[in-house]
């Protein structure tokens, strides 16, 4: 049998692998990080370990996974050490992360995980739950009672399964026990998603106790911040790499690219780690990073999520090969550039420039299928926004209705050749049924899809030039199939 990653076996690992550079059992924790998915280990985890290398304290992270149990098995019995892989051409470059303390599987320990929130200890509660987790209807300012977990947590607000409800239920814990409140950090892909958060959660507590409501809206602080590392989901291939470059078993390591961004407002009510000694950057208000991270990489991602897949593409890295698709993936981030208002010291071509190398990096294989879900829940922040920005200006609308198309097209549930695929959105059934009956009829797509999906207000939809954009990219698509579509989209936009 093969030796696994643990304190005990750090120090048999190869000199080539990196280690913490403090003694983890030295520090205690200050942050419950809520999914422990890879972007956090590959992110925020490592942010830290840096931190508390170079200044100390103790600020390791105890995780709380919310639905799986599998990564508390994963991570606890390696004392929730794991390898970060940085990933760029030939190189493979690993480093132990540990940060981490362990992980709490909520669906098997709930009180542990409340436990956890209501510590003295606790001062920051950083949550990657993805965009659908939140259940926040943020157009209403109010939590959207017809999200499950915020129907459940709603009417049992004792035993919350969802994010709210766990959040709610820790500071209630607190303020019971006379305690401070913590730091709510939310590092999910949403533009202001601190003051998000803070909405969300305020209206979900002012349903159960409003007292509560007005302490959390009062003492809690809710900084926003922008995060970016290019994190394909681990597969077994990422083990296989671990054992060979650790010469040992990491069954919870992960694969990345060397750039990293964190941008974070520094209002932490019960201090934070010197993240900064990592690189990260404080800043006052970071709502202008965030929009040009969501609109030119993730709104590019999305638009290269779909048609990439329709055009029989598995990896982001293949469609900028594809001879049509790259320069589709060139104009999406130059329209979204233009929708932004520029940052001093960022230059957004430069910028565009530095996505496009990261995009094609040739050793990290980020599956266009990954970035194709929760479409309903992405595509506002990423498409929509700059399209309605882009509207006002009376700048072109094309890339962003070129987007949607793509996305419309991929709610067929069917490549041109037939292979199928599920959609895997939290809007799914809506979706589905939605385009029934109607597959070969682009007005009607765009008009039920619309509808079906709730990721577009009326001032776009009804908009004659957007519906006229839209519709028609799909009736090409339908007629003539997405290679067609492709290569004449490519086409238009060289003759401009
Ligand atoms: C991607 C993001 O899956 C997705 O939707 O667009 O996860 C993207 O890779 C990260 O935001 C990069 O920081």
């Amino acid at each position: 049998m093969t030796r696994r990653l643990s304190h005990g076996t750090l120090s048999e690992l190869p000199a080539a692998v990196a280690r913490p550079a403090f003694d983890p059992a030295r520090h205690g924790a200050g942050i419950v990080h809520v999914g422990v998915g890879a972007f956090h280990r590959a992110h925020q985890a490592v942010y830290t370990d840096t931190a508390l290398a170079a200044q100390g304290g103790d600020w390791r992270i105890d995780g709380i996974s919310l639905r799986s149990t599998r990564i508390a098995d994963e991570l606890n019995p390696q004392d929730g050490l794991f390898t970060l892989i940085e990933r760029e051409g030939a190189e493979a470059a690993a480093r132990v992360i540990g940060s981490l303390r362990r992980v709490i599987a909520a669906a098997r320990a709930p009180q542990d995980a409340l436990e956890a929130l209501a510590a003295p200890e606790t001062r920051i509660v950083s949550l990657t739950v993805t965009e659908k987790a939140y259940g926040i209807d943020r157009a209403r300012g109010t939590v959207d009672e017809r999200n499950p977990a915020i129907a459940a947590d709603l009417a049992a607000p004792h035993r919350p399964a969802g994010v709210l409800g766990l959040l709610f239920a820790g500071l209630r814990l607190r303020r019971e026990r006379g305690l401070a409140p913590f730091t709510v950090l939310c590092c999910d892909n949403l533009p202001e998603n601190g003051a998000l958060l803070r909405m969300g959660l305020v209206d979900f507590a002012a349903r159960i106790d409003p007292a509560m409501a007005r302490w959390i809206d009062e003492a809690v602080a809710f900084p926003s911040t922008m995060v970016d590392r290019i994190t394909p989901a681990p597969t077994e291939a990422t083990r296989a790499l671990a054992e060979q470059l650790l010469g040992m078993t990491d069954l919870a390591a992960v694969e990345a690219e060397p750039f990293s961004q964190w941008v974070i407002e520094d209002e932490f009510s019960a201090g934070r780690p010197a993240w900064e000694a990592a690189g990260a950057i404080f800043t006052d208000d970071v709502a202008p990073y965030e929009a040009m991270k969501l609109r030119m990489l993730n709104g590019t991602h999305s638009m290269m999520a779909y048609w990439g897949f329709l055009a029989g593409h598995r990896y982001v890295r293949d469609v900028m090969r594809d001879r049509a698709l790259s320069p589709l993936v060139r104009r999406h981030m130059a329209a979204a550039a233009a929708t932004l208002t520029p940052l001093p010291g960022i230059g957004l071509d430069a910028y565009a420039e530095a996505l496009a190398r990261r995009f094609a990096n040739p050793a990290i294989g980020h599956e266009l299928y990954q970035i194709a879900m929760d479409g309903s829940e992405k595509l506002p922040q990423r498409i929509v926004a700059p399209a309605l920005e882009a509207l006002e200006r009376r700048q072109p609308l094309r890339p962003f209705a070129f987007a949607v198309a793509g996305w419309m097209r991929y709610c067929l549930g069917r490549r041109d050749d037939g292979t199928p695929h599920g959609l895997r959105d939290p809007r799914e059934a809506q979706i589905s049924a939605a385009v029934r009956g109607i597959e070969g009829d682009p007005k009607a797509l765009f008009l039920a899809l619309c509808e079906a999906s709730r990721a577009f207000p009326r001032r776009l939809t009804e908009h004659p030039l957007w519906q006229g954009e839209v519709v028609g990219i799909l009736a090409r698509a339908l007629e003539r199939g997405v290679a067609a579509t492709l290569r004449a989209e490519a086409e238009a936009a060289a003759t401009g």
